[in-house]
């Protein structure tokens, strides 16, 4: 394989940015790598389109079985591919999850960064060509926040197992860049959503749910604090600002943020209202889903981004909203359709 040739290394492919940033990149004629852990069903669903085109594309689309924990597949996987750029997207991403799982959050999502920088580190020194490296660094890493809103400059103050992680990994990153010159950049980005979002996270969670309340599939909704405020944006507007920044020739840190906050209650009213229906009449409390320590309040400043990489997102608020929408009252369609045809539709339940 040619050193010059564009070859991607995207760590968390199957998640819900990875399968945005692969389709980006393929379509900016890279040869992407993907990599995939090994679990007893197959979990690729949000990038099964992408290998269905797969044989009328230039240039292909290969995923690897390797793990985040296991360090050593990872150093062998780098001399194999030999990327020209390495986005580290897998972790594990619940910030609620991360309060029961702490050191499995911390083995992947923090130690699991240091593995990889640690594969790239020895093959750059082997081969002698620099490999950039994209970290997915996180809002979650401000926590109890302690400027209003949150830039480059804001000291983090973490408020979960996995705003502690992610903040290692942040933080190993940049030691990488000083120590050995590594050309590593994170993306702090904030929260962003999409109709592939997983199920769990929020948003997905109302916009899902409204969707079977509307077809008379579920009955109520139970959430957790809806006073908490995010930054919400489209992942697929995200994924560009990724790539952008292993397009600079100096790496960097930039915020990525759509530089507004709505409340979880604010979600839920437009996604209802959407519907013709009052949210508060489906929504109910429930206590499991409040957290140890909670982030009240996310809003980003991406000036910077804006300024140096001419970046800005091109979804907004009402039109995610819409977006997610219209996308779960399809899903909850096709469910109402195998309902009424007598087949179970695998929901999982939440
Ligand atoms: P996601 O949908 O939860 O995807 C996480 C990915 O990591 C999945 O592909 C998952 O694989 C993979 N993964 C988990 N554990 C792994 C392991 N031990 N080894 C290898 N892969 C593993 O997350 P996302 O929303 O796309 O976010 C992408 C990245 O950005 C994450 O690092 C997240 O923490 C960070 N981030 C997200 C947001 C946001 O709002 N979405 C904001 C800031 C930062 P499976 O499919 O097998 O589970
Ligand atoms: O929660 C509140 C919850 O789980 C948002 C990850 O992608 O973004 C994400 O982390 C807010 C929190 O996202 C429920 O308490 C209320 O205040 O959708 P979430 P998150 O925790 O902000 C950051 C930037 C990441 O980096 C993470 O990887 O909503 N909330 N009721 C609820 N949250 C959930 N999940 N479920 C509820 O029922």
């Amino acid at each position: 394989m040619s050193i010059n040739a564009k070859r991607a290394l995207v760590t968390g492919i199957t998640g819900q940015d990875g399968s945005y940033l692969a389709e980006f990149l393929l379509d900016r004629g890279y040869e992407v790598h993907g990599l995939v852990r090994r679990s007893s069903t197959f979990g690729t669903q949000r990038i099964e389109h992408l290998y269905r085109d797969i044989h009328e594309m230039e240039r292909p689309l290969v995923l690897h079985h390797g793990d985040m924990a296991d360090g050593n597949g990872l150093a062998r996987l780098i001399r194999e591919i030999r990327p020209t750029e390495v986005y580290n997207l897998a972790a594990q991403s619940h910030v609620r999850v991360s309060f029961d799982q702490p050191a499995y959050t911390a083995d992947v999502t923090a130690v699991g960064t240091l593995r990889l920088l640690e594969a790239i580190r020895d093959f750059q020194d082997a081969v002698g060509y620099q490999i950039r490296f994209y970290q997915a660094s996180s809002s979650e890493m401000y926590g109890k926040v302690l400027e209003t809103p949150q830039s480059e400059s804001t000291p983090f103050y973490p408020r979960s197992p996995y705003g502690v992680a992610k903040l290692y990994a942040h933080w190993i990153t940049i030691n990488y860049r000083e120590s050995y010159g590594i050309h590593g950049s994170c993306g702090i980005l904030f929260n962003h959503e999409s109709p592939r979002r997983g199920e769990t996270f929020v948003t997905r969670k109302i916009t899902r749910a409204a969707a079977r309340i509307k077809l008379g599939l579920q009955k109520k909704l139970y959430l957790g604090n809806l006073d908490a405020k995010r930054d919400w944006g489209f992942a697929g507007d995200y994924v560009e600002a990724m790539w952008l920044m292993l397009q600079q020739d100096e790496p960097d840190d930039y915020v990525i943020s759509t530089d507004e906050t709505h409340s979880v209650r604010e979600f839920s009213e437009k996604v209802f209202g959407r519907l013709g229906l009052n949210y508060s009449d489906f929504i109910e409390i429930d206590p499991r889903y409040f957290r140890p320590a909670e982030v009240e309040l996310l809003l980003g400043n991406s000036q910077k981004a804006r300024k140096k990489l001419a970046w800005q997102p091109r979804v907004s608020f009402d039109g995610l909203v819409d977006l997610m929408v219209d996308s779960d009252l399809a899903l909850a369609r096709k469910e109402q359709v195998l309902l009424a045809a007598g087949h179970e539709t695998g929901l999982p339940n939440r």
